[in-house]
């Protein structure tokens, strides 16, 4: 039954069991509205306890209805009868109660969670606004700021916090669903959140703040401004027209292009891991040794030990080993200081530091994340064979070099792979799992099992230049080059990126990330014969005059005190370029910018495709989207090409 009604005295207990987020599909809401119309009639019964089996109290709607007509009976309907009941209803929550499973506990007369709960509305994550009088009951619950940025910025608060603002009344120590029962035989004549009076805002020049702040960080995502206006309608309307608007705007909005986007990805990223080789029984991991301890190296370490490894890091010389675990211990205490880590002496005591290899005889996997350079990799791969156990997983980080020339060093080169982690590692939630042709599957699985270890996405990619994600960067890098030779300024490509979602755009990015390490690549692929066609050197001339970007002060813009500044030298460098390919420049129309940039992208995205480097089009989006900053909301370039 996906409905189930047991009794406890004089208690009935309401439980929902459709895994594996008891999401609200259909038959939840129809067995909901049963139990109310059950309970209702039944004498012996005096208070309601909903609850949830399984991992999580309801997760939200199921998304997966959204692409189909409505089907009755409607959630904010099914959630009125429960309020409106005459019994009170005690929403009793572990896991995550979220978007209509969160509406759902707020149309409950109380609720309570385990410690370990958390709650949200992450609605505007999917291009929606909650519809189901999120944006209504929310703010009778919590105050105003609270509720805009959980509504606006789709932010889930712990039990804890949930606590403090008044959003759920107790938190269980102990039995979950036995504190549920007694809080519902206690509890009296229900009180309905409906007929509370909103908040409203402590502070309200702080709310216009950071409502503004959020409407410029949406930079074109509509889901975001709309769920700011719902909030204020929230505060600002009677309850009856707030829920009207708000449920009138979650219907527009759900068949939108951005929500359509959106629930693409959500259920790309779910399925990059679906390959039968990343099911095969893992090796244990434990222990794992990180090789570097430069920025690279050091997030890696962090995000190891934020999630619960044993991390040994090794460095060349003790100077250098001093520094790189000053960079770990610093990224620990800014997580410890921002709440993210509870318990940072337990994860300090899990790391340790050493400059011999020798220090990795008990490691369950290595990554290494040296300079990257084909004879330091296969060198540190030479030494790692010598001291690691057999079983062990040698990983290398390096973002473009061949993984099967690096793994051929190894007596057992089944045991390498690569692991293409995104600075700041602690923080990008890309991995890409660059698979040699030797590998072994359980080697894959484990690499599977880490990432969801690291609570990362972890997307497979066959080995080739800069496999998935840079492969498609170098080609975009290079036709923004040619749209320079044609005619664009760097600052034109520039906007238009940004006016098409992209937080920054391709030259501002590379002026950022520092224009040497591309260099040094760019060299290398060259004197491989690896670069063909017309060759720009507008980039390689900017680095030998120095100008690396923002860490020189100089790179595609002039920068200062008062910021980036489009820089005359670099101009007339581009012109004399042009001149030099006999292009003849002229005036370039900002409209013809970004679908030359995508039509470059897609065009090496489907050559990755057809080459087996990607397995999808979707592991291509959400390689994009997660690891490049393509905005979400466009679903990512194949996504986007093919709408
Ligand atoms: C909403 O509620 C609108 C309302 O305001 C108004 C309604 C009228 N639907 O993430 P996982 C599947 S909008 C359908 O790997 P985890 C997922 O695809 C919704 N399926 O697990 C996967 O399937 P498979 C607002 C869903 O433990 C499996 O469950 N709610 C849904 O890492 C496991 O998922 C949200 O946005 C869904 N809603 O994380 C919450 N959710 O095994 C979205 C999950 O076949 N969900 N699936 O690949 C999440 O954030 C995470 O799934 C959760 C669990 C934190 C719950």
């Amino acid at each position: 039954m996906t409905v189930s009604i047991a009794k406890q005295g004089r208690v009935a207990v309401v439980t929902i069991d459709n895994p594996p987020v008891n999401a609200s599909s259909q038959a939840v809401r129809a067995g909901l509205l049963q139990a109310v119309a059950e309970t209702e009639a039944d004498p012996s019964v005096d208070a309601v306890v909903l609850a949830c089996a399984g991992r999580t109290f309801v997760a939200g709607a199921d998304v997966r209805e959204f692409d189909l007509p409505p089907v009755e009976p409607h959630l904010p309907d099914v959630i009125s009868a429960i309020e409106a009941a005459s019994k009170p209803w005690v929403a009793a929550i572990h896991g995550t109660a979220l978007g209509g499973g969160l509406e759902l506990a707020m149309g409950c007369h109380a609720r309570i969670a385990d410690a370990t709960a958390r709650m949200g509305l992450p609605e505007v994550t999917l291009g929606l606004v909650p519809g189901a009088g999120g944006t209504v009951r929310l703010p009778r619950l919590v105050e105003a700021e609270l509720a805009l940025t959980m509504i606006a910025g789709g932010k889930p608060i712990s039990a804890e916090a949930a606590l403090e603002a008044g959003l759920i009344d107790a938190i269980a120590t102990g039995d979950l669903l036995e504190k549920a029962v007694a809080l519902a035989a206690k509890l009296g004549a229900p009180r309905r959140t409906l007929e509370k009076t909103v908040i409203g805002a402590a502070n309200a020049e702080a709310f216009a703040k950071s409502a503004s702040d959020l409407r410029r960080k949406a930079r074109g995502q509509v889901s975001i401004g709309a769920a700011i206006d719902a909030v204020e309608r929230g505060l600002r309307l009677p309850a009856d027209a707030a829920l009207a608007e708000e449920r009138a705007t979650f219907l527009a909005l759900k068949s939108s292009d951005q929500a359509r986007a959106l629930r693409h990805i959500f259920f790309a990223e779910r399925a990059t891991l679906a390959d039968p080789r990343a099911k095969q029984t893992p090796r244990p991991v434990t222990r794992i040794g990180v090789i570097g301890g430069g920025t690279m190296g050091a997030g890696i370490a962090s995000a190891c030990l934020m999630r619960g490894f044993h991390v040994t890091l090794i460095e060349r010389d003790e100077t250098s080993l001093e520094a790189g675990a000053n960079r770990v211990r610093g990224t620990l205490d800014s997580s410890a200081k921002r709440g993210l880590l509870p318990d940072l002496d337990a994860v300090v005591a899990r790391f340790e530091t050493a400059t011999d290899y020798a220090a990795l005889a008990n490691a369950d996997l290595v990554i290494e994340a040296v300079f990257e350079d084909m004879d330091v990799k296969k060198q540190v791969f030479v030494q790692l064979d010598a001291v690691t156990r057999p079983d062990a997983i040698l990983a290398t980080n390096t973002s473009y070099l061949d993984v099967n020339a690096i793994a051929a060093v190894l007596s057992d080169p089944s045991r390498a792979i690569g692991l293409h982690f995104f600075s700041p590692a602690h923080i990008m939630k890309l991995l890409e799992i660059v698979l040699p042709d030797a590998v072994s599957e359980d080697v894959i699985a484990t690499a599977a099992k880490l990432s969801k270890s690291l609570a990362k996405i972890g997307v497979l990619s066959g080995v080739c230049d800069g496999f998935i994600g840079n492969r498609i960067m170098s080609a975009y890098r290079a036709e923004a080059d040619r749209l320079l030779i044609d005619g664009a300024t760097p600052s034109q490509v520039d906007a238009a990126m940004r006016d098409y979602g992209f937080p920054i755009g391709v030259f501002e990015m590379q002026d950022m990330a520092g224009l040497d390490i591309a260099w040094a690549m760019r060299k290398r692929r060259l004197a491989e014969g690896k670069i063909t066609g017309a060759y720009i050197r507008i980039a390689d001339r900017l680095c030998e005059m120095g100008r690396f970007g923002r860490k020189t002060g100089a790179g595609w813009y002039d920068y200062s005190d008062a910021g980036a500044q489009p820089s005359k030298v670099v101009l007339s460098i581009i012109a004399e370029e042009r001149q030099a390919l006999g292009a003849a420049g002229g005036d370039f129309a900002d409209a013809d910018v970004m679908p030359r940039i995508l039509g470059a992208m897609t065009r090496e995205a489907e050559a990755v495709l057809a080459e087996g480097i990607a397995r999808s089009a979707d592991d291509i989006d959400v390689v994009m989207v997660n690891g490049y900053s393509f905005p979400r909301w466009k679903g990512g370039p194949m996504f986007a090409a093919r709408d």
